[in-house]
């Protein structure tokens, strides 16, 4: 493994901006340290009692777990004082998450999910931390922004990541110059460069989806599926099915291996049909990752990136992975959206 630190890589990415004011190195910096302090506590949730729920439920209606709480609070924490952030959205929060006025503040915005996956907390399967950063459209020293302001387009983004706490804890991130993966040596307490330029598949043979969904799937999600399962298809033979429940882990695996993660959208008890993963904390970081991979993202037919949001939590299907599986996806939904 090289010895290229994350510091010295998010260094060299500064200096090719010669406007750069250092400001979104220490945004990184301390997110940086937040992952940090959240994985020494994930890798020994087993020894301490940070397991379990606290009893809470939090904005998405899910029971919140302790190590959920904890790894929020910590984000919260530390990103409130990094002197850069004009506003942060959580997964775990309603609302925009303010910047006190007593704090120094900048012109990012941080959007972040700070433990996805935490179903899986107690069973030790991995799971991680998915953040966004967005700048304020208009420089206004730090005033807290509009909600109008922090819901850009998904295609702003100026940088988009996560942090997998696994059988090692990685950092894989973009900003807009490739994915770069970052390997965390305990022994030193430093995340050093283990995958330079990351590139998915074109081709993959991996699909991701919970058939524990098929009866609530309309036809053209079920003809999806069939395709992935049968002999006519890419590969001539089925895909292999693989499905952890923890989207940075079958995000991580698919865009090493090659595949297709698919969470579509399904009718629920009020008859509504939606996806559940969300767009700003979830879909949308992951988009800007995989096509910087040379992956590609949509809802099925339109690109994750082309979305304006309207809202902060809302939630959008997610079909993400090896371009050809996307784009096949996206063939057989146009196909039954022209029969309509
Ligand atoms: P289901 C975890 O709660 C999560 O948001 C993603 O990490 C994961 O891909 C998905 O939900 C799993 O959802 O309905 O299959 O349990």
């Amino acid at each position: 493994m090289s010895q290229v630190t994350v510091t010295e890589h998010l260094l060299l990415h500064q200096k090719k901006s010669p406007m750069a004011t250092g400001r979104f190195t220490s945004l990184l910096t301390e997110l940086i340290l937040s992952a940090k302090i959240i994985s020494r506590e994930v890798t020994k949730a087993g020894l301490v009692d940070v397991l379990g729920f606290t009893g809470e439920t939090n904005v998405q209606g899910e029971k919140v777990r302790k190590l959920d709480e904890f790894a929020n609070n910590v984000l919260i924490h530390r990103m409130r004082r990094s002197g850069v952030l004009c506003a942060m959205a959580s997964e775990e929060n309603g609302d925009l998450i303010h910047i006190s006025g007593d704090l120094p503040r900048g012109d990012y915005i941080l959007i972040f999910d700070p433990l996805d996956g935490s179903s899986n907390i107690d069973v030790n399967v991995s799971i991680g931390t998915i953040f966004s950063i967005y700048r304020r459209p208009l420089k206004k020293n730090g005033e807290t922004p509009s909600m109008r302001e922090v819901l850009q387009t998904c295609d702003k983004q100026i940088c988009s990541g996560y942090f997998i706490y696994g059988s090692s804890t990685m950092m894989v991130y973009t900003t807009g110059e490739g994915v770069h993966g970052f390997t965390l040596d305990p022994s030193v307490g430093e995340f050093l460069l283990s995958h330079e330029d990351m590139k998915i598949p074109e081709q993959g043979r991996i699909y991701s989806v919970n058939e524990a969904y098929w009866n609530s799937w309309d036809p053209a999600t079920k003809e999806v599926l069939a395709y992935f399962k049968s002999r006519e298809n890419a590969l001539g033979k089925p895909y292999s099915s693989r499905y952890i429940g923890s989207l940075v882990a079958d995000f991580h695996r698919n865009l090493l291996y090659g595949g297709i993660f698919m969470y579509p959208s399904r009718i629920l008890d009020n008859g509504e049909r939606q996806g559940k993963l969300r767009l700003m904390c979830e879909a949308a970081p992951m988009a800007m990752l995989i096509e910087q991979a040379g992956g590609m993202a949509t809802d099925g037919i339109n690109r994750i990136l082309d979305y304006q949001p309207t809202e902060l939590h809302q939630r959008v299907p997610l079909f993400i992975g090896s371009k050809n599986d996307v784009e096949t996806v996206r063939q057989i939904y146009l196909k039954h959206q022209e029969k309509k």
